[in-house]
């Protein structure tokens, strides 16, 4: 049985302030009618895809906090994502900002879903690596306050059996770390779906600013060579209010290849035909990791948080 996904990569533009959900819905809706158009059987979106990007902005009340976030999925504003994709058969990951209720208390998850062909969540994932600070820091030209309005994700690095592979997910952040890949490498996976929204300025290092595309794609080509998995890493780029936001969507073999890459910084698919038996090719070789990995050497990178040195 053939193991080829036709993935779609579905980059969205900005979200400017002022947009409603149900416009960015009717956005992605129309990127998912053209992905089918062109054979894809996954459409993936970016992080936070159903507002802009909030945390640019320091608000005292958690009510205008709490505006962006979404109490249910799927809901009355985002039922079109589900119902197109149940009625073309095509799976999507999408980002969103999740307000969970458990044991009386609200929790705030920066959170992905993976949904299936006929419209049904078969998998979540919530941000583990939140970066930005948690005190308004009004120097900044703007805010990055996910260490304020999100906890660090409660589930781990799960991956997903769909469409005849294994799927994991993970959020913009994330894609930095090595350990993210690695936790999923060692399940199995054979494709990581991750969203992104990266300002082109980073205002603790400025002198970065010109390598953020190069870092964007170097830390998603090394974590597919070396977990010999395919990634597809999607932005929410353009110019949102008054943060630039890198483009870069791309779709990465398991050699840590780019074979499809987004060409501008608006609404955009870039699309490939993802063999998932590809991933062998890494996976019983160079990172055959049962032959390979010396775990007792590792003991560090799960017994401390900071460095040691
Ligand atoms: N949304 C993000 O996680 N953005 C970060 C920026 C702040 C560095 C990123 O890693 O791209």
């Amino acid at each position: 049985m053939s193991r080829i996904v036709t993935v779609a990569a579905a980059q969205l533009g900005p979200i400017a302030r002022d947009e409603s959900r149900r416009s960015a819905v009717r956005r992605m809706v129309a990127l998912m009618r053209e992905a089918k158009d062109r054979g894809a059987g996954l459409v993936v979106f970016p992080e936070l895809a159903l507002t802009t990007f909030f945390p640019r902005w320091y608000f005292e009340r958690q009510s205008d906090v709490d505006a962006y976030f979404e109490r249910h999925m799927p809901n009355g504003d985002t039922q079109p994502l589900f119902d197109t994709a149940a009625d073309l058969g095509v799976a999507f990951y999408l980002g969103y900002a999740e307000l969970a209720e458990h044991d009386g208390q609200d929790h705030h998850f920066n959170t992905s879903i993976l949904v299936d062909g006929s419209g049904t969540v078969v998998g979540k994932y919530r941000k583990v690596h939140l970066p930005g600070h948690a005190e308004h820091e009004p120097w900044r030209p703007f805010q990055h306050l996910e260490k304020r309005y999100f906890e660090a994700g409660d589930l781990g690095f799960p991956v997903f059996d769909m469409l005849g592979g294994k799927f994991g997910m993970c959020i913009c952040n994330d894609r930095r770390w090595p350990e993210t890949f690695r936790v999923m490498g060692l399940r199995g996976c054979e494709m990581v779906l991750l969203g992104y929204n990266t300002p082109r300025h980073y205002p603790p290092a400025p002198e970065h600013d010109h390598l953020q595309d190069f870092h964007n794609h170097l830390v998603m080509q090394a974590g597919a060579y070396q977990n010999g998995t395919w990634v597809v890493g999607v932005a929410k780029a353009g110019r949102e209010e008054d943060c630039d936001l890198i483009g870069g969507s791309c779709i990465i073999a398991p050699t840590g290849e780019i074979v499809a890459q987004a060409k501008t910084l608006e609404d955009e698919l870039v699309m490939a035909d993802c063999d998932l038996d590809r991933c062998q090719e890494i996976k019983t070789n160079i990172f055959n990791f049962a032959l390979h990995r010396e775990p007792e050497n590792y003991r560090l990178i799960v017994e401390t948080k900071g460095g040691i040195g």
